[in-house]
């Protein structure tokens, strides 16, 4: 019988229970631990039964954030991360982080409670009246309604099997106010419920696909291969390796596939991006997508030098979408490498010496011409005296995740911050969101239970800023960094048409720290890489949540970070 129930005055007596019971016992049934949400009517006691029962919730200050944990929830476990919220304002907020998901092909349920389906299709003002439904649709990978208390479980079981099955992405599931009280025979609810079998199903790639694409690899002369956060997603980190190992090919990890091998690795290629990309003659994605952050495929980024791509990815429609794909392999990746290794035998003729050779060359040569610039100590900071210092603590506490925005803060993180281990660098994604910052920080610890390192730029953090009391309240082991450089990729400019500031600039100075202190957690002022790096090694140690504000020169950074060509230029501009 589920919590709960209750029996009816009369005879004959029948156990009942409801649509908050039948939910909740959908959600554990199908392994559910971790809700994310922000209560109001009509969640609010739905959550109070969510925690009774056993699942825990972790209640934030806006949905949005509530969203991006639940997001990278999913990422990270490969679960569909589940966001509640209350109908339409909170239903929105949540909405961002759902085309977020999907955009970044991330496991998510946003269910939001909705108002009465007859007063708002006939539009009569109810509280908090939208289609919710409607909206949502365009935005995500499916969408559902139950409306019967008798068809919650297989209403749940549809949103969890579209969530991580093919190309993973986000669902929404409307739930209308008046179901969560529905009554029915606790038996028959019992006997409604749906345990998802096999919810992300294998897809095992064909055969002659697999061998065309050794085929083509096989002939390279410059291979590379790219890793995406599609092979970080997949969790089969050893096939990763032992395909690379065994393939002797240099390898470019997108930002949130480094880890999966170390960017130590000897075979890494990430300090030689721009020569790899330029010079490979043939290139092997693993769940990467050619979309812009790998400018399509094509144009000056890639060079002159003709290339052939094979693709491997679960999602069929992905070839093609940007140039041709000589050798497309249809699977889920741990299929997909598993074939490949088979086919590949027990030897493997490794790339030309020459090619790896030059890549090496190319990678220390850069390596080394960074290196002095990490090591300065200057006050106020520059970027590479502040990342410097975080370089190091990664080295040393590789099992530490790291979560990073910004734009000089994001790009030249990525680029200096070395990763060790899989699924221990969470950024921006696909679409380069600002704000994601503090969820993602929350449901990484939440979710893996390891500490939080979170670098941000003013900027980026202040979208969602207010979580930080969500990260005292909870007690949770996250160390922010922010990197204070007084607005928006610079702190220096000036409006000259009027009093008011420019729109790049913030306040002047701001103690971001003293946030933190507002509730009850650890704030430091850091002015140098030194103050910084003790101050961050003793947030790990103490595991209390921490902010720390780093204080940057307000010129260090450049306009739009590593991606200023992106803006648009008016022909009209006066130099
Ligand atoms: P990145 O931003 O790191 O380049 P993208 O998000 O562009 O990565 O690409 C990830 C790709 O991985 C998507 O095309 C998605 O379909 C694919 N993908 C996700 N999970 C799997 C999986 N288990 N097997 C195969 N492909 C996957
Ligand atoms: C949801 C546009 C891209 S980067 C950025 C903004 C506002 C902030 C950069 O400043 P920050 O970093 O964080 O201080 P730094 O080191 O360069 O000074 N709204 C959303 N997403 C994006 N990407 C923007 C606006 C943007
Ligand atoms: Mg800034």
């Amino acid at each position: 019988m589920a919590e709960g129930t209750s029996k009816q005055g009369g005879a004959p007596e029948q156990e009942l229970t409801d649509g908050f019971h039948l939910i909740i016992d959908a959600l554990k049934l199908n392994d559910v631990k971790t809700i994310y949400a922000v209560p109001g009517i009509p969640i609010t006691d739905f959550l109070r039964m969510s925690q009774a029962s056993g699942i825990r919730v972790l209640s934030f200050r806006h949905e949005q954030n509530a969203g991006y944990a639940a997001a990278i929830a999913g990422f990270l476990t490969k679960k569909p991360g589940i966001c509640l919220t209350v109908s339409a304002p909170g239903f929105l907020n949540g909405l961002t982080a759902l085309a977020h998901a999907t955009t970044n092909c991330y496991p998510m349920i946003l269910i939001s409670g909705s108002s009465e389906r007859e007063i708002v299709d006939l539009q009569q003002g109810d509280y908090e009246e939208m289609d919710q439904l409607a909206v949502a649709k365009t935005m995500c990978k499916a969408a559902y309604r139950v409306l019967h208390a008798a068809d919650i479980g297989i209403g749940i079981a549809r949103a969890i099997r579209s969530a991580v099955s093919g190309r993973p992405g986000g669902v929404y599931l409307d739930l209308p106010a008046k179901l969560f009280g529905q009554v029915m025979n606790a038996e028959a609810g019992k006997k409604s419920l749906v345990k998802v079998i096999d919810p992300a199903p294998a897809q095992i790639p064909a055969p002659d696909a697999v061998k065309r694409a050794l085929d083509v690899l096989k002939g390279a002369k410059r291979p590379l291969i790219i890793l995406g956060k599609g092979a970080s997603y997949a969790q089969v980190d050893d096939l990763v390796r032992q395909f690379v190992e065994k393939s002797g090919v240099p390898f470019l990890p997108m930002s949130m596939a480094k880890g999966l091998l170390p960017d130590t690795h000897p075979q890494c290629a990430g300090a030689a991006r721009s020569t790899v990309l330029k010079d490979s003659d043939v290139v092997m994605m693993i769940g990467a997508r050619l979309n812009w952050l790998l400018s399509h495929g094509k144009g000056k980024t890639w060079g002159d030098a003709p290339k052939k791509f094979i693709q491997i990815d679960i999602e069929p429609k992905e070839m093609d979408s940007n140039v041709e794909i000589v050798a497309p392999v249809v699977g889920d990746i741990g299929s997909c490498l598993t074939a490949f290794l088979s086919a590949m035998g027990s030897k493997w003729d490794a790339p030309p010496a020459e090619w790896t050779n030059a890549v090496k060359t190319k990678r220390e040569e850069n390596v080394a011409k960074m290196a002095p610039r990490l090591m300065n100590n200057n006050v106020p900071m520059d970027y590479h005296g502040a990342l410097g210092a975080l370089r190091t603590i990664i080295k040393e506490r590789p099992e530490t995740i790291l979560v990073n925005e910004g734009a000089n803060t994001l790009d030249l993180a990525r680029g200096i911050i070395d990763i060790y281990k899989p699924r221990k660098r969470l950024d921006v994604g696909t679409w380069g969101i600002m704000g994601i910052g503090m969820g993602q920080a929350i449901a990484a610890t939440v979710e893996t239970g390891k500490p939080v390192l979170a670098v941000e730029g003013d900027s980026a953090f202040g979208f969602s800023g207010m979580e930080v009391e969500t990260i005292c309240r909870y007690k949770l082991p996250v160390c922010v960094v922010i990197f204070n450089n007084n607005g928006i990729y610079r702190g220096t400019d000036v409006n000259k048409a009027s009093d008011d500031p420019a729109t790049t600039v913030f306040v002047a100075g701001a103690r971001y720290d003293k946030m933190m202190e507002a509730f009850g957690g650890v704030g430091i002022n850091a002015t140098s890489p030194d103050e910084l790096k003790r101050a961050v090694n003793e947030a790990l140690d103490s595991g209390k949540p921490t902010l720390i504000n780093a204080v940057l020169d307000p010129a260090a950074g450049s306009e739009s970070g590593r991606i200023g060509n992106l803006n648009p230029q008016s022909a009209l501009k006066k130099k």
